[in-house]
């Protein structure tokens, strides 16, 4: 049974926050590069992007990242293999600073890998991490800059992000698995 803990008013008023932010970290905000992590890091990296320009007037480059965890059949901690399968960015990430937006952190195995292809492509001046939600169970040292909104979760449970772009609605639900 899935049950609602932040609805689309929620959600939105967490992505101007997580907007905010990054704002008042980055005076200028001229060397920044959002990067978005596959399916709904991509459309929450566009928003935060829109709102940055309505705040600030500033377009800040939205580029994407696809990373793909791969299982073992077994559901087990520490089994997953992330792999990257295709990045599109739009400007060149030497001396910028990135800010990687993914949907949920949980392990940090997506985190991890979507670093590595970053410093794969060029030297990034520095590397900021966005999520909208941290479920905890991290595996690897790797915490967020930005988080949305912190929800622990036993491993019995998991949290479904829904963006209307995908999901036709916007709403983060914790469920059983
Ligand atoms: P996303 O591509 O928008 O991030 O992995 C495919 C989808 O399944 C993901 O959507 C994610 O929202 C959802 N999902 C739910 N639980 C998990 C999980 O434990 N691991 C992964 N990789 N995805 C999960
Ligand atoms: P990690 O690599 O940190 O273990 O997992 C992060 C990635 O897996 C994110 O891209 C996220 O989409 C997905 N993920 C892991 N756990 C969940 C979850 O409970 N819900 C959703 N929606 N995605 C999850
Ligand atoms: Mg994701």
């Amino acid at each position: 049974m899935a049950k609602e803990l932040v609805d689309a008013v929620g959600m939105r008023r967490v992505l101007t926050r997580i907007s905010y932010e990054i704002i008042e970290k980055n005076k200028g905000l001229s060397d920044i590069v959002i990067v978005g992590i596959k399916t709904r890091g991509i459309y929450l990296a566009q928003r935060i992007a829109k709102r940055i320009d309505q705040l600030e007037g500033v377009s800040v480059p939205v580029g994407e990242l696809d990373i793909s965890l791969y299982r073992d059949d077994r559901h087990e901690m520490g089994t997953d293999l992330a792999q990257v399968n295709g990045s599109t960015l739009p400007v060149d990430i030497n001396g910028k600073h990135v800010v990687l937006v993914d949907d949920v952190l949980f392990t940090g195995r997506t985190t991890r890998a979507a670093m590595e292809a970053l410093i794969k492509l060029g030297r990034p001046r520095k590397i900021s991490l966005a999520v909208l939600v941290d479920r905890g169970h991290r595996e690897l040292p790797i915490r967020a800059d930005f988080v949305g909104k912190n929800i622990p979760t036993s491993l019995k449970e998991q949290i479904r992000v829904s963006v209307a772009e995908v999901d036709g609605k916007d709403a983060i639900d914790i469920e059983d698995l």
